[in-house]
């Protein structure tokens, strides 16, 4: 297939006023009766006409009344129309019981759903599926199952059928269907002009006691959306359903928002505090989609930053003011780090706005989120939060029921700023992730602080112009009182100074604080420096970010030289520990986020060094037993002072309790072969604590009766057992990583055909960085007879997961020759689909 490219972007030959659709359903025959009606685009063109669809069998298709035979092709069809306005008729089947690649409309536990972002619509029925062709919509459902939603607003319905209109004109993308044998948890919401919105979450009788969580989340995010950004919602209705096979979180359709259900249910027993916090997360980020991407939505799929960069940065802001700003900022940073720095330093780096694809569905990815994230959150440093504002107003009014481009987002900035954002447009356009160094002297009261940039060459791109970077300061003076508070450096040109004056003795510099850029900071900081930080930055983060980088520091020394850890850093993480002044969260990030084994071989492979997984791993295992005896005196205190009493609250601060305390067991552990580990397990009330117990005894080799106990326990519930399987994935050593997944895929409740246990296998088994890594290439072969396997199935899962490879190039020659010769194999699978096709290309490069 070829790459389809951003610059040959031209408008859609014809437009869509309205759509008429009727769904008669049935697992294998599905018909879908259109009727659509076209008139031509006068800003086109082109006058030829072609309607998207793929695996459809048409029955018959008709214009004006009129029936036509269409030109049939794999990817679509074309036919002569009239040059006026017209009608558009067809019958399609469609099989949504074969459906395993979960795109268009297939079938989930006997419910009918379907998604169609970004190109499933075609799947449904013939149309011009793109973004830019927005239409009203009239669906009929007839079905015997009890419940048949659609998007916007139920019109009529009887015995064995319903009907819905949505009167927000809307791309194919975002169209909706729902028929199953669902229960409905129910609230209203009344809008800040006074108008009633009715509630509903969807799901499979048995988890309609888990739905509470995610309902509250959603009336508070409707209250925030109306608070921060002054964006009502538009329907008499909002429907939330959860799938339980899914291959994505959750998707924004209008007014029938389809959710993963790893997303959406939760108890206290079955849901861990990580997944509350996710679930909310989750619910806010697609109910913000409703004006971030539904009522402005995207010209093509190269804006597609335009409204998940947008919409993730908005439910970022939403989850740092429902819990705490600092470890939300720190939990982003160590995410960027982990997935966008890795994807921006390998082949698959590209820009937040990629100029060219094959598959779409192959750029979801972390530079498009994330970073899309982050470079609105430096533009909002820029211009600051009044104009932030201001500008996001005028994106709302000028752009409401547009398909909208970057252009359009940046002028909004520009009009309301009188700023030119041409440079600051790079971030969009270039790929790879900006290197600062940070060089600095001080002379005679006044200090300099010279910041250099360059980005290295990534696919494509060998030559990187300097971008607009915001690099927020403070200065403390040796005995820790801050001299000059957060400040904002604009860095535009290659190198550049900055100096403060009328200071007595040489600060100390905190560089980046609140994380103010995606970037990489070089900074040689010694360790007393480092500790100075982490016990006297006035920001959150920097203070974090100090005593990460002595970890790493400390980690990176032990793997080169072999040498013990620094007692200094032992000394900080007890003062840390023990520093009942700090919010537990807090303590749990310093304490227990260590530097990611990924993270430690990409440095020693930017230093030249060959990293070793298996010596990383063994590295991190003598840190964590140093840790453990180093705090063994206060770690029984800890652990006692972070139970948190009475009945369960997801809530951040009893969170930040299990947090911290859950460190503390799993140091515990490591010195107490299990027994207090054992108690928890046996004693836990919730799945948080239950989870943390068993993963800290399988941890240390033991646990067989805590892993037979929870199958029994948890048997029935898939969102738990998925847990069980990633938990023993997880832990195991890197010896017994493959084995454990091959006995794991035979066992019975193993299938592959549902994302979510696939990923829990796989997916952990890949995360198991040394047992994947390991140095006869099983664990390359093993993933890559599953990506063959998975392929067939469902191509979108299988081409997301061959990311686990792309950091072949890091590794001795024997490993990249596996590695290589995995992907190969892979490639040349005669059932290879486009969309693992284009990520292997892309890899192997
Ligand atoms: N548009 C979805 C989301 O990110 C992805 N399928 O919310
Ligand atoms: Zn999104």
């Amino acid at each position: 297939p070829q790459p389809i490219y951003l610059k040959d972007y031209t408008p859609p030959a014809y437009l869509v006023d309205d759509v008429h659709l009727t769904f008669q359903l049935s697992p294998n025959t599905t018909r879908v009766i259109s009727r659509v009606r076209f008139c031509k685009n006068p800003d086109a063109a082109s006058a030829e006409f072609f309607l998207h669809g793929e695996d459809l069998r048409l029955m018959w298709a008709k214009i004006d009344g009129v029936s036509i035979a269409p030109d049939v092709t794999e990817k679509g069809l074309t036919c002569d129309v009239p040059a006026n306005a017209f009608t558009w008729e067809a019958e399609v089947e469609i099989d949504p019981a074969n459906n395993t690649a979960l795109e268009g409309l297939y079938m989930s536990n006997g419910m009918y759903c379907t998604q169609c972002e970004a190109e499933g619509f075609r799947k449904i029925t013939y149309f011009p599926d793109r973004p830019d062709v927005m239409a009203v919509y009239t669906v009929r459902i007839e079905s015997d199952l009890p419940v048949l939603l659609s998007n916007g607003n139920p019109t009529v319905s009887g015995a064995g059928f319903a009907e819905w209109h949505d009167p927000w004109p809307k791309p194919s993308y975002l169209f909706a269907l729902v028929a199953g044998d669902l229960i409905p948890t129910s609230d209203q919401f009344t809008t800040a002009s006074g108008k009633d919105v009715a509630l509903n979450i969807y799901a499979r009788k048995g988890d309609e006691t888990k739905c509470a969580y995610a309902l509250d989340a959603l009336k508070r995010s409707m209250t925030w959306d109306e608070n921060v950004y002054g964006r009502e919602y538009d329907l008499d209705i909002f429907n939330i359903v959860a799938v339980d096979d899914f291959n994505a979180g959750a998707m924004e359709n209008k007014g029938l928002n389809i959710f993963n259900s790893a997303y959406v249910l939760a108890s206290p027993e079955t849901a861990t505090d990580a997944n509350f916090e996710s679930i909310e997360a989750v619910i806010a980020h697609e109910y913000f989609h409703n004006w971030t991407g539904n009522r402005i939505t995207c010209r093509d799929w190269f804006q597609l930053c335009l409204k998940e960069g947008l919409t993730v940065f908005r439910d970022q802001q939403f989850t740092g003011d429902m819990r705490s700003k600092a470890v939300k900022r720190i939990d982003d940073a160590v995410a960027l780090r982990a997935y966008q720095f890795r994807e921006d330093n390998g082949p698959l780096a590209h820009p937040v706005r990629p100029e060219s694809f094959v598959e779409i569905n192959n750029f979801y990815t972390a530079t498009v989120y994330e970073k899309g994230a982050e470079v609105i959150g430096m533009l909002k440093r820029l211009v600051g939060d009044e104009k932030y504002a201001e500008a996001l107003d005028l994106y709302f009014t000028r752009h409401d029921g547009d398909a909208a481009t970057i252009e359009d987002w940046l002028a909004v900035f520009e009009d309301v700023t009188g700023r030119d954002m041409t440079q600051f447009k790079r971030w969009y356009t270039q790929a790879g992730t900006p290197r600062i160094t940070v060089t600095d002297s001080f002379e005679n009261g006044t200090y300099t602080l010279k910041l250099t940039q360059e980005t290295r060459p990534t696919p494509g791109q060998p030559d990187k112009k300097p971008q607009v970077i915001p690099v927020a300061i403070g200065l403390l003076a040796p005995d820790g009182t801050e001299v000059v508070p957060t400040t904002m450096l604009e860095l535009t040109e290659d190198a550049q100074s900055f100096t403060f004056e009328g200071l007595t003795e040489k600060p100390v510099p905190s560089i980046l604080r609140d994380f103010s850029a995606p970037v990489i900071i070089n900074h040689d900081q010694d360790t007393k420096t480092r500790a100075f930080l982490l016990a006297h930055d006035t920001d959150p983060f920097n203070r974090w970010e100090a005593g990460h980088a002595l970890a790493t520091e400390v980690v990176m020394r032990m793997v080169t030289d072999d040498v013990a850890p620094d007692p200094a850093f032992l000394d900080g993480l007890a003062a840390v520990m023990r520093d009942d002044n700090l919010d537990p969260a807090f303590r749990a990030r310093i304490v227990g986020e260590m530097p990611r084994q990924d993270d430690i071989a990409q440095r020693l492979f930017e230093q030249g060094r060959t990293p070793d997984p298996m010596a990383i791993y063994r590295t991190f295992e003598t840190l964590k037993v140093q840790i453990a005896l180093h705090l063994q005196d206060i770690t029984p205190r800890i652990y006692a002072a972070m139970q948190v009493p009475g009945s369960y609250s997801p809530a951040a601060d009893a969170a930040g309790k299990r947090s911290l305390g859950n460190i503390a067991l799993s140091l515990m552990s490591r010195l107490d072969g299990g027994k207090q580990a054992a108690q928890q397990y046996a004693t836990a009330d919730n799945m948080t604590q239950q989870l943390a117990a068993l993963s800290a005894l399988l941890k240390q080799g033991g646990g067989a009766d805590q892993r037979a106990d929870f199958f029994q326990q948890w048997r029935h519930e898939k969102l738990v057992m998925d847990k069980w399987f990633a938990v023993q994935v997880g832990t195991a050593a890197p010896e017994d990583a493959a084995a454990t997944v091959k006995s794991l895929t035979k066992h019975p409740l193993f299938d592959m055909r549902n994302p979510n246990r696939f990923r829990a296998v796989l997916g952990a088994f890949s995360g198991n960085a040394a047992g994947f890594h390991m140095a006869d290439g099983s664990g390359y072969n093993l993933l890559a007879d599953w990506l063959i396997k998975l392929d067939p199935v469902n191509p979108q899962t299988a081409a997301r997961m061959t990311t686990a490879f792309d950091s072949w190039k890091r590794y001795d020659a024997n490993r990249q020759a596996h590695m290589v010769a995995a992907l190969q194999r892979i490639l040349k699978n005669p059932e290879i689909s486009g969309d693992v096709a284009e990520m292997i290309t892309r890899l192997l490069d």
